[in-house]
């Protein structure tokens, strides 16, 4: 409750919360220890960062009564019990579009599911997308059920169509999904303390570690290359040459700035190809904003948006973490100073992953995981620039110049890794060493 209602404080709030939090550690230690379990130094730190904490919740949008009527459409072809109630469209996500819709039983219980339609622009074989999530979804469910490991509670499900399969063809075409809604939880585009950075990353090791006995050969490569840094630059420069939007004159100090760290693409396929780090099963897009944290404990629940679950390198994963949890800014910031890396974000990211995937992960991985944060902000970076200069085509944008907006947030991001790296590094071996 306490973090629950920090959330929202202001600072002078803040400062009443943390005086409570002493009384209730002097008065009455078992509230204490049932409040902030185990991880209690994470509180600490919330405090120097009280000044800066953002609440970012996904927002949801009212729709239009046609839209309405597609959602509910939709919807009556899953084998959802009830009558379909309300709908309302989560904007959170660059590719897909998500609908929450409300059904209720006769006995008047009411239930919340997901709808999703998959973005074939993105997405050019949307069953094979499909087949990937059915495999881990099955997979985590039936080592949840029957091996007993859990990652935090709830876990995600796919409803069957009427017609049996996992997906139906909406009215207008397209492929859509239904998924329970996790309930109780939130996601946030920023992190707000340091038990919620701990929590993310602990779930998406967790994740990793429950589909580590599913061979990767079992998953189909949905987006071809989808994390191979060098050939996103080689697009980019491609694409630069075309310079179809005549963009390319005003980006120049962004373009300069990739080319100049062009020597770093390719590190982690290098060490792939030299057998020092290990192809696995990945979720490959572990932003932050793709876990689901309970709103009273900040426990990690469950992950979410597994339709790039592919064959990868974990790295890139632990990478996105540090790309979207450590920075205060929000991926668009228009403000680059408040772009920063956060060492103790940083840090409790680092103990998490240790401590769920800190089993089946190497040292060369471990070495590398400062450097996976740079190499994915800096992949991330040049895939907003690169949809910049082609004019707004892959990712959706909801005001002018926001793919460069984005871009620029990456870029900084860059720059303030650069500047602890090394910081960085020592601390993932310190804590390694201390788990041996
Ligand atoms: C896209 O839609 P969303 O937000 O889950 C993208 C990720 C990027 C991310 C940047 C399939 O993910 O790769 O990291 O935007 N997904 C795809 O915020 O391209
Ligand atoms: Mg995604």
């Amino acid at each position: 409750m306490l973090l629950a209602i920090s959330r929202k404080a202001n600072a002078c709030e803040i400062c009443w919360l943390l005086k409570l939090r002493d009384t209730l550690r002097s008065s009455c230690p078992s509230i204490f220890r049932l409040v902030l379990p185990p991880h209690r130094r994470f509180l600490k730190n919330c405090e120097s960062f009280s000044k800066i904490m953002v609440p970012t919740v996904s927002p949801i949008k009212a729709v239009s009564a046609e839209v309405l009527s597609a959602i509910s459409q939709i919807g009556n072809q899953f084998a959802i019990q009830g009558d379909f109630v309300e709908g309302h469209e989560i904007e959170s996500g660059h590719i897909n579009t998500t609908y929450m819709a409300t059904y209720e039983s006769p006995d008047g219980t009411r239930q919340r599911y997901i709808l999703q339609r998959i973005n074939q622009n993105v997405f050019k074989n949307p069953l094979a997308v499909m087949r990937n999530v059915e495999c881990v979804t099955r997979h985590i469910n039936w080592k949840v059920l029957r091996v007993k490991k859990d990652l935090g509670g709830q876990t995600l499900n796919l409803y069957p169509g009427r017609g049996g399969r996992f997906w139906v063809e909406g009215p207008n075409g397209g492929i859509w999904r239904c998924y329970n809604c996790i309930e109780g939880c939130q996601t946030y585009d920023v992190v707000e303390n340091t038990r919620q950075a701990y929590q993310a990353a602990r779930a998406f090791g967790s994740f990793q570690d429950l589909v580590s006995d599913l061979s990767p050969d079992q998953l189909e490569e949905t987006i071809p290359n989808f994390h191979h840094t060098p050939r996103r630059l080689q697009r980019l420069m491609e694409v630069a040459a075309a310079d179809p939007c005549g963009r390319l004159a005003s980006v120049r100090a962004e373009f300069d700035f990739v080319c100049q760290r062009e020597n770093i693409t390719g590190t982690l396929i290098h060490l792939h190809e030299e057998g020092k780090i290990p192809i696995r099963v990945t979720h490959n897009d572990t932003k932050i904003n793709n876990v689901m944290i309970d709103a009273e404990t900040d426990e990690a629940v469950c992950v979410i948006d597994l339709d790039t679950v592919m064959p990868g390198l974990s790295l890139y994963d632990f990478g996105d973490l540090v790309r979207t949890a450590t920075s205060p800014a929000e991926e668009d910031e228009t403000d680059l100073t408040k772009v920063q890396m956060r060492m103790p974000m940083y840090e409790a990211l680092v103990e998490g992953y240790l401590d769920s995937a800190g089993d089946f992960i190497n040292e060369v991985e471990v070495d590398h995981l400062a450097f996976s944060g740079k190499l994915i902000t800096l992949e991330i970076g040049i895939r907003f620039l690169t949809d910049y200069l082609e004019g707004d085509v892959y990712f959706k944008t909801h005001r002018e110049h926001h793919n460069l907006d984005r871009c620029r947030t990456q870029l900084e991001l860059v720059k303030r890794i650069e500047e602890q790296e090394e910081a960085m590094i020592k601390f993932a071996r310190k804590v390694r060493r201390g788990r041996k």
